[in-house]
């Protein structure tokens, strides 16, 4: 029996039918990523779709991602997308068979999902956001449609030979024999995989030169020297500690957090900074030349996420160069709450349409907050906010460290939620007192003998004045504090245990210079942060 009657039923069918499905998804897909490529990077369909479903994720099931995916959780969401969209496609090619208009349209209607969803991003700029999505769905349902009709005729055609059958709406011109149209859908198939592939290539190309001119943009930026530098780290600062974490983290190394599924690749020529808003007397515009003739600062400063556990990675410590920012909003005539402002909050909002809300008392009371450009020595990373991004000594990232920012609007915490706020964190979120056991890991199997147990601890603005160690329910015992560098940094520390066989659990706690102790209660890292005091278990042999 002839392969091809087996179009009309059974495995073959099936196969048949999911083959087109997936191939014109590619095709869809492939186009959709060439047309963004030369309109819109940020409008490509998997990344706006991704974008909508970030922004929609209840905040727990966010927070179990990062736990579980850490740095990765974009990869696993854009796998998640293509893994839903091809069982969609392969459906959708096995009920085109059937129904001539059912795959098509199914196929239009993915691309209308799309481009809704590219129109509603918060950066959406206009017609170039929808474009990629509907190029790509006209794409799909035209190859889509094309596969069918030669598989259709296939079937039909060897059912003529074979015998009458008449289900369905299978229609298509006969008579011409069942090889030869079975051909017609090998070569239409292999078309679409062709020209899927080719637009696929030349989308990657395109958006790959578009971000050559940011890359080519960084490189060629020059940081001027700061006019106020940071004194040179004091030695003391790093215990020499193995496992610990450095004093400094390398750029390569600091942890990122944001909702970006592409890291922004602005260009530094065309960046601009928009002042504006309540009480700004003189809204004004900046380009990366007006922000790096200015007298420069650097700093050391800690940053550290809301969304870190007790014990967890998301903090990292760097030497920033940048604008101070009091000044700059002087200039612009924004005076703080405290000196009869009328703007209590600073919305930061970035080109990929992040909004964070800072307190301006906070931002003008002489702490060195900054528009940074410089990171370690080098102009910001992409991947950190290329090439000015916020940072406040003391807060939480998500209420003071835009990245790739463009915009500040100064208004009231009462008129406007930004991005988090509306997703349940709190409106203010000053850093919490926090100390993390670097070495022994969890778990360890060590010696016994003298275990040397050290870590960091942070409280941004404050500072750490000491930190101890308790071993089991043992009395709280002091740990040595590396030297002092600024209070805006993390404090490493280290303790020499005399371990004595035996499973123990070392657990660590830091007191501010406030006075106030690291608390024991826990708290879940929604609204603010989290509290409670981390504890690793060790087995001594
Ligand atoms: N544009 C933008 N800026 C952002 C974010 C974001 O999602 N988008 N996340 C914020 C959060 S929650 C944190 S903790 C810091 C992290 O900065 P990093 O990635 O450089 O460590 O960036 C902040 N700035
Ligand atoms: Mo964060």
């Amino acid at each position: 029996m002839p392969v091809v009657s087996t179009f009309r039923s059974g495995p073959h069918r099936t196969a048949v039918g999911a083959t087109a499905g997936l191939l014109a998804a590619f095709a869809a897909l492939a186009v959709a990523e060439l047309v963004a490529g030369l309109v819109r990077p940020a409008a490509g369909p998997v990344t706006v779709v991704g974008g909508a479903v970030i922004d929609r994720t209840p905040t727990p099931v966010k927070d179990f991602a990062v736990r579980t995916f850490g740095e990765d959780d974009k990869t696993v969401l854009r796998l998640g997308i293509l893994a839903v969209l091809a069982l969609f496609a392969a459906a959708l090619g096995i009920i085109a068979l059937r129904r001539r208009w059912a795959g098509p349209g199914g196929v239009l209607l993915f691309g209308f999902i799309g481009a809704v969803a590219a129109a509603s991003r918060p950066d959406a700029q206009g017609a170039g956001d929808v474009l990629p999505s509907l190029a790509g769905a006209a794409a799909g349902a035209l190859a889509l449609h094309v596969m069918r009709e030669q598989a259709v005729r296939g079937a039909t055609a060897q059912d003529a030979a074979d015998g009458p059958d008449g289900s369905g709406e299978d229609v298509g011109g006969g008579g011409t024999g069942g090889g030869r149209n079975r051909r017609g859908f090998l070569v239409a198939a292999g078309a679409t995989a062709a020209v899927a592939t080719t637009g696929g290539l030349l989308g990657r190309y395109v958006s790959g030169r578009r971000a050559r001119g940011a890359v080519a943009s960084r490189e060629g930026l020059v940081l001027p020297a700061p006019a106020s530098p940071a004194p040179p780290v004091p030695r003391g600062v790093s215990l020499p500690v193995p496992g610990i974490t450095p004093y400094t983290t390398p750029n390569a190394d600091f942890y990122r957090v944001d909702t970006a599924l592409v890291v922004p690749k602005v260009d530094a020529g065309a960046w601009r900074l928009r002042v504006h808003g309540k009480g700004v007397a003189r809204p004004r515009t900046f380009g990366l030349d007006d922000l790096l003739a200015r007298p420069l600062i650097e700093r050391d400063i800690t940053l550290t996420c809301v969304s870190n556990e007790v014990g967890g990675p998301y903090a990292g410590n760097a030497r920033w160069l940048g604008v101070r920012l009091d000044d700059l909003l002087a200039e612009c005539g924004v005076v703080p709450p405290s000196r009869g402002g009328g703007a209590d909050q600073l919305v930061a909002r970035s080109v990929d349409g992040m909004t964070l809300g800072s307190p301006v008392e906070d931002v003008m009371d002489g702490r060195d907050a900054m528009l940074a450009v410089g990171m370690n020595g080098e102009p910001l990373p992409f991947d950190h906010g290329f090439p000015v991004r916020m940072l406040v000594p003391g807060l939480y990232g998500y209420v003071s460290a835009c990245k790739w920012i463009e915009d500040i609007e100064l208004t009231t915490f009462d008129a406007y939620d930004p991005y988090w706020v509306e997703r349940k964190w709190a409106r203010k979120a000053p850093v919490k007192t926090q100390s993390r056991i670097d070495t022994p890991k969890p778990f360890a199997r060590i010696a016994a003998g003298t275990v040397t147990v050290a870590g960091v601890a942070w409280a941004q603005h404050r500072g750490i004045t000491r930190v101890q160690i308790r071993v089991d329910d043992g009395p709280w015992q002091d740990a040595d504090l590396a030297v002092r560098n600024t209070t805006d940094t993390w404090r490493q520390w280290s303790h020499r245990w005399p371990a004595a066989p035996g499973g123990h659990r070392i657990t660590v706690r830091a007191t501010d210079a406030t006075g106030s102790v690291q608390t024991e209660r826990r708290a879940p890292t929604v609204p603010d942060g989290a509290t409670g005091r981390h504890s690793v278990f060790v087995t001594v042999t």
